[in-house]
């Protein structure tokens, strides 16, 4: 009981949830996590068992998955833009849903987070023509990242399309939706900030213009796949991959949560603080982020994420704080995470070194609370 409001009238974790054209069972989401486990950029059986071994999510935000050979930025994720990726993907739309859970796909362009190797020779293309401080990793192990080529104006519609193109092939493919990568130091992160994006065209300079391709990649997706099937991931002050500080992350964000509010999404997704790493930046002399005051401007269902306890992701729901929790790493280490969050059982440890890359060790070989009894 709070403020006299009765148990059985408050919102739980547990509770079915709409999300635009998507019904959830429950309000705990699969966070997408990179695992590098898709040779040649296809989806594959091994895939397959690891995500439906984690259907009982309410939600499973797939792997970021690359729109075009140039959106990759790492060596083996998987692909969504040819008819072989989508039969692989299909399979495991299938097995997900046979087994009761939904699943969107997070649609990916690195832009310079990449290396040329990776490209065909190209170089990576992003807002800017200025290198990222960073790694990355490709067949000949972790590398710099190339310094990319700044898109031509003229080429912005044929990226947006790529979008496009990819949720086309997520509904084909059997997803229940998409979610657009709009975070993490990557492309169009690089659009947003104004610590990257440099340019003098109509995608840079102001917040209107920085804010144009994530909009424009927003209405051309939903204009495809419907709204109710598009959600959105922000990260408003991460600085992974080398992504410093835009000026006024506050004015930045809400610009963007505005526009993108007459969309009508399935959600909005907010990585609070730094990606896997704290949520508190203060002390790292970031100014404090005022994300409730992105949802009151948004108004849709809310997704938030980063370090959620247990006891966190309760009082996050139940005080209304958020729509739904998305927990990432968590959820590699205990398939049934759903269940252990339910009975309070305790969580197996992760294993970090079988993050990326390998083949089933440390991936689908994580036992349930029935399998570790039965031991
Ligand atoms: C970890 C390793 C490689 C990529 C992200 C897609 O941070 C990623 C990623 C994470 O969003």
């Amino acid at each position: 009981m709070r403020d006299g409001v009765t148990l059985a009238a408050m919102t739980t974790l547990f509770d079915p949830i709409q999300l635009g054209d998507i019904h959830l069972a429950n309000r705990i989401v699969m966070a997408p996590l990179t695992r590098n486990r898709a040779p040649g950029q296809l989806p594959n059986d091994l895939m397959r068992t690891y995500y439906q071994q984690r259907a009982s999510a309410g939600l499973i935000i797939t792997e970021a998955s690359q729109i075009s050979a140039m959106g990759q930025g790492y060596l083996d994720t998987p692909g969504i833009y040819s008819a072989e990726q989508v039969a692989g993907w299909r399979k495991i739309t299938d097995a997900v849903h046979a087994a009761g859970g939904k699943i969107v796909i997070q649609l990916w362009h690195v832009g310079r987070i990449s290396h040329s190797s990776l490209l065909g020779g190209a170089a990576p293309v992003s807002s800017t023509d200025k290198p990222a401080k960073g790694m990355t990793f490709t067949a000949e192990g972790f590398v710099p990242t190339s310094t990319p080529r700044a898109l031509r104006t003229d080429e912005i519609p044929a990226l947006v399309a790529d979008y496009r193109h990819a949720a086309r092939c997520a509904i084909d493919a059997g997803f229940d939706g998409v979610e657009v990568h709009a975070a993490n130091g990557y492309l169009i992160e690089q659009f947003l900030r104004d610590s990257i994006n440099d340019r003098s065209d109509q995608y840079g300079g102001s917040v209107a213009n920085r804010i144009r391709l994530l909009v424009e990649v927003m209405t051309a997706v939903t204009a495809e796949i419907g709204g109710g099937r598009t959600g959105v991931r922000l990260s408003p002050v991460t600085p992974v991959n080398d992504a410093a500080q835009d000026s006024d992350a506050q004015a930045t964000y809400e610009a963007a949560v505005r526009a993108l509010a007459p969309l009508k999404l399935a959600f909005i997704h907010v990585i609070e603080g730094q990606t896997g790493g704290a949520r508190d930046l203060t002390d790292q002399g970031v100014k404090p982020f005022d994300y409730a005051a992105l949802r009151k401007i948004y108004g849709g269902p809310w997704m938030v994420n980063n370090g959620y306890s247990r006891q966190m992701a309760l009082d996050e729901v139940a005080s209304g704080a958020a729509d739904l929790v998305a927990i990432g790493r968590p959820f590699i280490s205990n398939p049934d995470l759903v269940q252990r969050l339910r009975v309070d059982a305790p969580l197996t440890k992760l294993n970090s070194k079988t993050l990326y890359g390998g083949g089933a060790a440390g991936y689908t070989d994580y036992p349930t609370l029935d399998e570790q009894a039965a031991h």
